[in-house]
């Protein structure tokens, strides 16, 4: 579990803080996911919000509480806490119910979060080429500079190697955008993980066969994004878009997803664009 050690964090004052504190995006699929985990166990916090559009996770600010600069973070009775799937694990273990890592299940649950998680510059190259309308600024040399040199750089008092790896992400962004070999790579092993969940949710309702788990929230949050990047889930899995359908109705979920205006419409105006272009993620990805 990623729980910071008092050296990592430059920002003092969150050391005082009291009571549970979420950084987070609205747009931010991990935030989206540690939002729906927190709606679900009907547990209130105190929001702090992050603009990811203007680089507000790159002020000293920020990377003095998170010094990977990413979303979501969360300070609980002074505790810095990082990595969407260790505060969702961390979280289930301070306010148990209702149960969305079953007891027994811990190890496999974690296993399959990690493997989720693997995939998120994946699921963030999608985005990038086929959701966000207008697309996502590259961050520039400065904001760069500024991204490795801020902070304490370190995680439990070790140099993190974390932000080396989102710089590179960046560079090549700024340098070629999401090419069509990177989206069909994404694109395909995003197809593999979803026949894999189809064939666990051919006979029954929920990943897990437990009922709903931290595993659905996590590859829904997934499925969400792919859908807004025109991923045919319904034509390609059937089961899965089933269980999509069944979950985008919870209220607790409907309402994290839902794309304020004119979001929505910009979104939808770019994928009739690329279908138009033949430029859509079916086309570009052979699906
Ligand atoms: N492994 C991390 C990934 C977090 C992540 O990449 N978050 C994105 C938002 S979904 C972010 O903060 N991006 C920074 C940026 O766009 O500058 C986690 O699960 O928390």
């Amino acid at each position: 579990m990623v729980k910071l050690a008092d050296e990592d964090i430059k920002t003092r004052e969150v050391l005082d803080w009291k009571g549970l504190h979420v950084f987070h995006f609205i747009f931010s699929s991990c935030s989206q996911k540690l939002r729906i985990f927190l709606a679900l166990k009907g547990v209130d916090y105190e929001s702090h919000e992050i603009d990811l559009m203007t680089n507000e996770n790159l002020k000293d600010y920020f990377l003095g509480i998170n010094p990977r600069g990413l979303l979501p973070a969360i300070v609980h009775d002074g505790d810095v806490h990082i990595e969407s799937n260790d505060i969702l694990t961390y979280l289930e273990s301070v306010y148990p119910e209702p149960r969305l890592i079953p007891e027994g299940a811990e190890d496999e649950v974690a296993a399959l979060l990690k493997h989720e998680d693997d995939l998120h510059l994946d699921l963030r190259a999608l985005s990038f080429r086929f959701v966000f309308n207008p697309p996502h600024d590259p961050k520039s040399p400065e904001d760069l500079e500024i991204y490795a040199t801020t902070g304490s750089g370190t995680v439990n008092g070790q140099k993190d190697e974390r932000v080396g790896v989102e710089i590179d992400f960046w560079e090549t962004y700024a340098d070629r955008g999401i090419t069509d070999d990177v989206a069909q790579a994404a694109a395909e092993k995003f197809r593999k993980v979803f026949s894999e969940l189809d064939a666990t949710l051919a006979d029954q309702e929920h990943l897990l066969p437990d009922g709903l788990s931290v595993l659905d929230i996590a590859w829904f949050i997934y499925a969400n994004r792919l859908t807004l990047a025109g991923y045919p889930i319904a034509r390609l899995h059937p089961n899965l878009g089933a269980w999509y359908t069944r979950m985008e109705e919870m209220p607790e979920i409907a309402r994290e997803i839902t794309l304020p205006p004119p979001v929505k419409e910009k979104f939808d105006a770019t994928r009739a664009q690329h279908v138009a272009d033949g430029v859509n993620l079916e086309a570009v990805a052979g699906l």
